[in-house]
């Protein structure tokens, strides 16, 4: 795709609303629909790169209580004529077709690759890419496998979403605690990005999942980009057609770990 002049691609990911209560939820769901209400003067394409949720699980007739001002604002940004592209998340994975009827928007569960004046893009919300974690890409295989889908869905939504936020819980460690980068060599997604380059030309890895926002230089030609989160950093990155750029919207971009 040729941006217009002036047009720009935005990407965002890790939201986690729902988490840790309604209240706090709310306020960054506020500030992510601010956020996007001021994007959309100059955006082209949206991105959001999962775990908008912290768990979403679609019943055949019955969707998860809440998150109306996003959802609101993200079908009236689609109708506008803007596209938004949704890669599910680990925590938002379970989704059946209400994005795709309702808000008119694609659902990818795999990464998928996108070109922007003859910039190539890679994009994945990043989990279970790369080496090892054995543990969660087996569990990933049981949260895909549609018996066990079907059979979580035939459970009482009182106990379906009760094991769920149970479980995301869990996953969460308790807590979003801060991340650190733990350097080139242990950071699975640029392990995985190096792997990709071997085979085709990307300019831009952009990922989620890590909840830390990077922007890491692979080669002359090629950057690893993490989208970080709406949680501790609000960052977002923002392509203009010839230059990308990781910032933050609530200023944080002292955090931004640069390699
Ligand atoms: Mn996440």
């Amino acid at each position: 795709m040729q941006l217009p002049p002036g047009k720009k691609v935005y990407f965002l990911s890790d939201f986690h609303l729902g988490a840790p209560n309604h209240e706090k939820s709310l306020e960054r769901e506020r500030l992510i629909v601010r956020f996007l209400e001021e994007v959309r003067k100059d955006a082209a394409v949206i991105f959001i790169v999962g775990d908008v949720f912290d768990f979403w699980y679609e019943y055949k007739h019955v969707v998860p209580k809440g998150y109306v001002r996003l959802l609101g604002k993200w079908a009236e940004i689609v109708d506008s004529g803007i596209p938004i592209h949704f890669f599910v998340g680990n925590h938002d994975m379970w989704m059946k077709d209400y994005f795709q009827k309702e808000l008119n928007t694609p659902v990818y569960y795999e990464a998928r690759d996108f070109t922007f004046n003859n910039a190539q893009f890679h994009i994945a919300h990043g989990d279970g890419l790369g080496p090892g974690d054995h543990g969660y890409k087996a569990l990933k295989k049981l949260f895909r496998n549609p018996i066990a889908q079907w059979g979580f869905g035939i459970l009482p939504p009182r106990v379906g979403m009760g094991l769920a936020d149970y479980f995301s819980r869990k996953s969460r460690g308790g807590d979003h605690g801060e991340e650190v980068f733990h350097g080139a060599d242990n950071e699975w997604l640029i392990t995985y990005s190096r792997e990709v380059l071997q085979q085709k030309k990307v300019d831009y890895f952009v990922f989620g999942h890590r909840h830390l926002p990077i922007d890491f230089r692979l080669s002359d030609s090629s950057r690893y980009i993490n989208l970080g989160d709406w949680v501790i950093y609000f960052t977002y990155a923002v392509f203009d057609g010839e230059q990308l750029e990781l910032k933050s919207y609530t200023g944080m971009d002292e955090k931004i770990v640069r390699g």
